[in-house]
C-alpha cells in the first residue's frame, strides 16, 4: 500500500480540497490527477505517484490540507517502473516528496529501500497549477448536470457571465478550467456581434432578428471595412466610458471677421482658413491649462496618464466612414502650417491613404460638422482619450449688450426694468464637449468650456 501525500506546495498551508477526483476501486495510472486543492491564488491538481488501485480516501472536499496531509492510499502496481525511471531525489525527500509506503515492512533504512525492488515509483509528477484572480473565500458546492468544475472556477465563470454548462472543459474528465473559461471569453469576442455583450453576462437582451422583407422590398449593403473597424471601437466607448455632454458657444464675431481678412493670403498659399484651425489653436491652450482632459485612464484605474503632448486627432468625414487621423504638436504650429497639414490630411483619409501611425497618438480629439449644420450633437469620446470636442455650425444670433434687463437684486422677484443695453447680431459658434465622468467632473468640464468660449472670442489673446 502507498500513502500519497500533499507535496510541497510552497508557503501555502491549510488549503481547502475543493474536488476529489477518483473514487475508491478507481484504477489510476502515474500522473493521473487524484484531488484539486485551492489557495487563494490558484487551483492545484494532486497527481497520483503511482499507477494502481485507490484502496482507500483519506480526505473529503471541504477538508483543509497541508503539506505531507495523507490524501489517497494506492493499491500500487507489483510491477514498478524500473528503478532507473524513478526520480530518486522524490524517493529520498520523503515526505516531502508526496508519497510514502505506508506498510509496517516500509524500510526506514534508506538503503533497504532501494533494494525492494516492487516498491512502486516515487517519481514526482508536475503540479497542475492553475492561476486564479478570484479568492476563495465561498466556495460554492458541485451541482449536479453541470460539467465537473472547482467551485473556484464556478465563481469566476459567473463573474464573467460565462455559461459553464456551455464551456468544453480540457481539465481531467472534461473538467472545466480557469483557461476554459478564458478561451471561451475570448472566442465569443472574436464573434463579434450585438449578441456578445449578453453573452457575456451584461444584462443587454439581444436585439431581436426581425424578418423586414415581411414588409416592403429590402437591399442589403455591408458594410464598409472602416465600419467594421470604428463600429466596435464606438460601440466599446459607449459601453464603458461614462459620457456626459457640456453644451457652450463662443461669440466668434471677431474671430470670423480676422479669418476673412486673412483668407487672401491664405488662397495665395493655396490654403483654405477653416474654423476649425482656430478652434485647435484654442483647444491647446485650453488643455494647457486643464491637463486632465489630455489624459487617459491607467488600465488599473487607479491614476492618470497625461500626455505632455498635444497631438489633436480630427473626425474626417470620407464615403467609406469616419475615420480620425491626428495633426501632431499643435501647440508648435502656426494657422497657416496647420491648414496645410489638415488640407492634406483630409485629402490623404478621403483617398484611403493614411498610414496606421496617422491614426495614433492623439490626446483629444475634435469632430467638426459646423461645414454641413446642426446647433448641436452629444460626440462620443474616442477612448482611451478623457474628451471630444464637437463643432456645430456658426449662426447669427442675438445677443443683448448692457446691463441685464432683468433685476437679480430680488431673484425672486425678478422684473424686468429699463436699461441702455440691446440686441445686437452675433456670430455663435456652438460647440458641445463630451467627457469621461469617471475621470472629469462637470464643474472641471463647464470650466473648461468657459475658457474655450472666452479664447474663441479673443482672437488676438489666441494667436499673440
Ligand atoms: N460654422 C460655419 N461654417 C463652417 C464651420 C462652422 N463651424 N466649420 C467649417 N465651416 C465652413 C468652412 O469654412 C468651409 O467654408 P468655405 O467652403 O466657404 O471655405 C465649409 O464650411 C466646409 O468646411 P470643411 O468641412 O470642408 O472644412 P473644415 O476645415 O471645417 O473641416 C474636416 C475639415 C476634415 C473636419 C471636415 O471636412 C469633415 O470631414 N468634417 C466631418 C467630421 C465628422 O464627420 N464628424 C462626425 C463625427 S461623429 O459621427
Amino acid at each position: 500500500m502507498l500513502e500519497i501525500s500533499v507535496p510541497d506546495i510552497g508557503d501555502f498551508d491549510e488549503v481547502e480540497v475543493v474536488e476529489i477526483l477518483v473514487a475508491k476501486g478507481d484504477r489510476v495510472e502515474f500522473d493521473d490527477p487524484l484531488v484539486s486543492i485551492e489557495s487563494d491564488k490558484a487551483t492545484m491538481e494532486i497527481p497520483s505517484t503511482a499507477a494502481g488501485i485507490i484502496a482507500d480516501l483519506r480526505v473529503a472536499e471541504g477538508d483543509r490540507v497541508s503539506e505531507g496531509s495523507v490524501l489517497v492510499v494506492i493499491e500500487a502496481d507489483e510491477e514498478g517502473e524500473p528503478a532507473s525511471q524513478r526520480d530518486d531525489d522524490a524517493s529520498q525527500e520523503e515526505p516531502r516528496g508526496g508519497a510514502s509506503a505506508s506498510t509496517s515492512s516500509a524500510p526506514s533504512d534508506p538503503e533497504a529501500g532501494s533494494e525492494t525492488s516492487a516498491q512502486p515509483t516515487l517519481a514526482k509528477p508536475p503540479l497542475v497549477e492553475h492561476e486564479l484572480s478570484a479568492d476563495a473565500a465561498n466556495p460554492v458546492p458541485d451541482r449536479e448536470g453541470l460539467p465537473h468544475a472547482s467551485p473556484l472556477v464556478r465563481r469566476y465563470a459567473r463573474e464573467l457571465g460565462v455559461p459553464i454548462a456551455d464551456t468544453p472543459g480540457t481539465g481531467h474528465h472534461g473538467r472545466v478550467l480557469i483557461d476554459d473559461l478564458k478561451r471561451q471569453v475570448r472566442d465569443r469576442f472574436a464573434e463579434g456581434g450585438s449578441n456578445t455583450t449578453s453573452q457575456l453576462g451584461t444584462g443587454i437582451p439581444p436585439m431581436p432578428v426581425v424578418d423586414h422583407s415581411a414588409f416592403g422590398t429590402i437591399r442589403e449593403q455591408p458594410l464598409t471595412r472602416i465600419q467594421k473597424v470604428s463600429g466596435p471601437a464606438l460601440h466599446r466607448s459607449w459601453l464603458t466610458v461614462p459620457h456626459v455632454t457640456q453644451h457652450d458657444e463662443a461669440d466668434v464675431t471677431a474671430l470670423e471677421k480676422f479669418r476673412r481678412d486673412q483668407r487672401e493670403a491664405a488662397s495665395e498659399r493655396g490654403l483654405k482658413l477653416s474654423p476649425l484651425l482656430f478652434v485647435m489653436k484654442a483647444i491647446v491652450i485650453a488643455l494647457e491649462e486643464h491637463p486632465t482632459f489630455r489624459a487617459s485612464l491607467a488600465r488599473e484605474g487607479d491614476r492618470l496618464l497625461i500626455k505632455e503632448y498635444f497631438h489633436l486627432g480630427i473626425a474626417v468625414d470620407t464615403d467609406q466612414g469616419l475615420v480620425v487621423p491626428v495633426i501632431r504638436d499643435v501647440d508648435r504650429k502656426g494657422i497657416f502650417e496647420l491648414a496645410a497639414e489638415l488640407m492634406a490630411t483630409a485629402e490623404r483619409a478621403r483617398a484611403r491613404k493614411l498610414r496606421p501611425d496617422d491614426l495614433r497618438g492623439a490626446c483629444f480629439t475634435i469632430s467638426s460638422l459646423g461645414g454641413i449644420g446642426g446647433t448641436a450633437f452629444s460626440p462620443i469620446v474616442n477612448a482611451p482619450e478623457v474628451a471630444i470636442l464637437g463643432l456645430s455650425k456658426t449662426k447669427v444670433a442675438a445677443v443683448w449688450e448692457g446691463p441685464s434687463p432683468i433685476d437679480l437684486s430680488s431673484p425672486l422677484e425678478g422684473r424686468v426694468v429699463e436699461t441702455s443695453g440691446q440686441f445686437v447680431p452675433r456670430l455663435m459658434l456652438p460647440f458641445s464637449l463630451s467627457y469621461d465622468h469617471r475621470v472629469i467632473d462637470g464643474a472641471e468640464a463647464a470650466r473648461f468650456t468657459s475658457r474655450l468660449s472666452r479664447l474663441l472670442s479673443d482672437p488676438a489673446g489666441l494667436l499673440l
